[in-house]
């Protein structure tokens, strides 16, 4: 399955480079040679690629494809990383608060180390990551995803209460520890319930090499729609909503690293000051949003992206992005503008059913600019909901395609029905209609292979993919009964996924696969399913584990739009005493919680009370 790992090499070493960073801003220390010397040695073998991943090609403001002795953007860091040798330790303690991000109301949070919004990691690429979350909150259990985060050979520490773990009960604390095995931006959140939206997430910065270059890194910046009201009351509305066939309430504002001014004028800007004029600038943009797709945009620059999710790509220059709830893309500007003040903006994308009342600014000022707010004008706003193009993935790795099109056509299953099921090969179906996954917290999916009972509920929605190094392809279609046909964001875990394509109306295994790409397609964890439509993702099972896959809009997994995939049980990783204390000190406190759960366990909701 990997063997295309020589021909990713291949490939960027005899033209991404040339297409993508100018000969003289590459690779070599910054006094390395340049020109068509390079040139030459660019296209001469792949022997030049492992000269530029030695201890000679230091990352810097020219070279930032270079990384460490043996690694460097052209590394397939699916298949291989650095070991550092470090251990980055955070401690996050969850509490019960009160916030006011924008200064307008105060209302109810959930709170790590007492803000709205979490420290952000930053780490290596190699780096060993250590988080002690202690839950301090009286009424509620808690659990923390590293979204995007491979978590190979450690699924029990993805976080995900019902399937991965036990909650956290009041009172509890655990340790999580994982490996950057991949470079990028990401975030982390709680999986429990609705209770992200609460103020439980935060970002995390693993430094890397990247696909173009830049001067300084300006880090996060999350952009996530905020409500007045708290998630669990937004998710309870947007249930009743949803019986009735309508949208979802819509979000109060949108909050720019966890603060913007309100329409009332109280509040703050977020805001960025001395760009010097010509420096090149990194954005690592977050939205880790309950409900809002936004696009964002920087008033009279343009924006190169770098990588969609964790995966880096050949750049492409744009002026507004739109990021599905849970998407990253880290963006670079030149600051080649006169002298003043700039608005950031980010606006709900109306075109994906999002809805608010308000929008998100930030102001990015010049060194010398006067003060004030900026008077600068918007670029024309893009109207079509779909993910972000072209993302080509800057190391090349293919999909194995031939099983794929020998399996399409015997496809047995009817994919306008509401159902998750396997044609018996390597594709699944899943008719998404909200088709509710209902997880237990008392005995998660992991529990279940530690003790070998394979009797799962029917409301885990699982599906085994019993063996490893084969490829798993999953057409994922809104069905034709769905009450309020909208785009959803699924995002994975444990794998980034290959999108193969994505379409409107019902997949048709005569026409459909004919326009999907199979050779470098876009990887990444969080893709957009097309409203009334299909998207077709790739995997290879090289992870064992109980993964989920759901729709990362938060009232939507709260009314159960998930599915889980056991992967290699026998192979796969468990609990050990301390997971298992985890669970006994979640069954005393759950014999009798003051608010049972009420949704699917993941995020949150009401119709599953019957079934719970
Ligand atoms: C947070 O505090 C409020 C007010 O004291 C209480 O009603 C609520 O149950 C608490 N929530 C949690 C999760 O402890
Ligand atoms: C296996 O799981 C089922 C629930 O799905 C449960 O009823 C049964 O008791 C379990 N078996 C054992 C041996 O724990
Ligand atoms: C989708 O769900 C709605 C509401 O439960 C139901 O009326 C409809 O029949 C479902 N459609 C399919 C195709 O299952
Ligand atoms: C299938 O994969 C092979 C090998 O990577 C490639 O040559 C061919 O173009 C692919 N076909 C399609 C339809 O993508
Ligand atoms: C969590 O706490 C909030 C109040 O802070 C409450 O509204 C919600 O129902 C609780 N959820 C569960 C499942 O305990
Ligand atoms: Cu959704």
């Amino acid at each position: 399955m990997r063997l295309q790992v020589v021909a990713g090499l291949v490939a960027f070493a005899t033209t991404s480079v040339a297409d993508t960073i100018p000969f003289d801003h590459i690779l070599w220390g910054e006094q390395g040679p340049s020109g068509n010397h390079l040139k030459r040695q660019i296209q001469a073998s792949t022997e030049d690629l492992v000269e530029r991943q030695d201890s000679a090609c230091k990352n810097g403001p020219l070279t930032r494809s270079c990384w460490s002795n043996g690694y460097s953007v052209a590394t397939d860091f699916d298949a291989k990383w650095p070991t550092t040798g470090n251990t980055v330790t955070y401690n996050f303690e969850i509490s019960n608060g009160t916030c006011s991000p924008d200064g307008s109301v105060t209302r109810p949070c959930q709170m790590i180390n007492g803000n709205y919004i979490g420290p952000t990691i930053v780490a290596n690429w190699g780096d060993q990551i250590v988080v002690t979350v202690s839950n301090t909150m009286k009424n509620n259990g808690t659990g923390i995803h590293w979204h995007g985060i491979r978590q190979l050979g450690t699924v029990q520490q993805d976080g995900v209460p019902g399937i991965t773990e036990c909650p956290l009960a009041p009172g509890d604390s655990k340790t999580y520890t994982w490996k950057a095995t991949q470079f990028g931006t990401t975030w982390y959140h709680s999986h429990w319930s609705a209770q992200y939206g609460e103020g439980i997430f935060g970002a995390v910065q693993i430094n890397g090499p990247a696909s173009a270059n830049y001067d300084t890194d300006l880090g996060p910046i999350l952009v996530n729609d905020f409500y007045y009201p708290t998630s669990y009351q937004v998710s309870a509305a947007f249930h009743a909503s949803l019986q009735r066939g309508a949208a979802g309430p819509p979000a109060d504002t949108i909050l720019i690293n966890g603060k913007m001014k309100a329409s009332g004028g109280t509040g703050s800007y977020t805001t960025y000051q001395n760009l010097v004029k010509g420096k090149k600038y990194r954005l690592r943009i977050i939205n880790p949003s309950s409900d809002n797709n936004i696009r964002v945009s920087l008033d009279g620059h343009q924006f190169t992206v770098i990588s969609s999710d964790l995966v880096p790509i050949k750049p492409y220059t744009t002026s507004w992005v739109l990021l599905a709830v849970g998407q990253r893309y880290d963006v670079i500007f030149t600051a080649n503008q006169a002298v003043g003040n700039y608005w950031f903006r980010a606006e709900v994308a109306q075109d994906c059913a999002s809805s608010n009342n308000y929008f998100g600014r930030a102001v990015f000022s010049y060194t010398g600019a006067a003060s004030g707010d900026p008077t600068s004008t918007a670029a024309t706003i893009p109207t079509t909901c779909k993910d972000e193009s072209p993302l080509v993935p800057w190391v090349v790795n293919n999909v194995d395609n031939a099983t794929f099109l020998n399996q399409v056509g015997n496809l047995q299953v009817d994919i306008t029905q509401s159902q998750v099921a396997t044609n018996g090969q390597n594709i699944v179906v899943w008719g998404v209609n909200m088709t509710a996954i209902n997880v237990n917290w008392n005995v998660p999916t992991l529990e279940y292979v530690k003790t070998g009972n394979t009797s799962y509920p029917q409301t885990f929605n699982l599906i085994e993919i019993p063996n490893e190094g084969t490829w798993s392809y999953w057409i994922i279609q809104e069905t034709a009964g769905t009450l309020v046909p909208i785009p959803h964001p699924i995002h994975l875990h444990g794998h980034d996924f290959y999108v193969l394509g994505a379409g409107s109306g019902t997949f048709d295994k005569s026409t459909s696969p004919q326009g999907m790409k199979f050779n470098n397609p876009t990887r990444r964890d969080t893709a957009i399913l097309p409203g009334g439509g299909w998207l077709a993702i790739g995997f290879p099972a090289d992870n064992p584990g109980a993964w989920l896959m759901h729709c990362h809009i938060a009232w939507h997994v709260g009314d159960g739009l998930a599915v889980q995939f056991l992967e290699s049980k026998s192979s796969s990783p468990v609990g050990d005493s301390a997971w298992e204390q985890t669970c006994a000190k979640w069954q005393t406190y759950n014999q009798n919680p003051v608010y049972p759960k009420t949704d699917s366990g993941l995020k949150k909701a009401r119709w599953l009370e019957a079934s719970v």
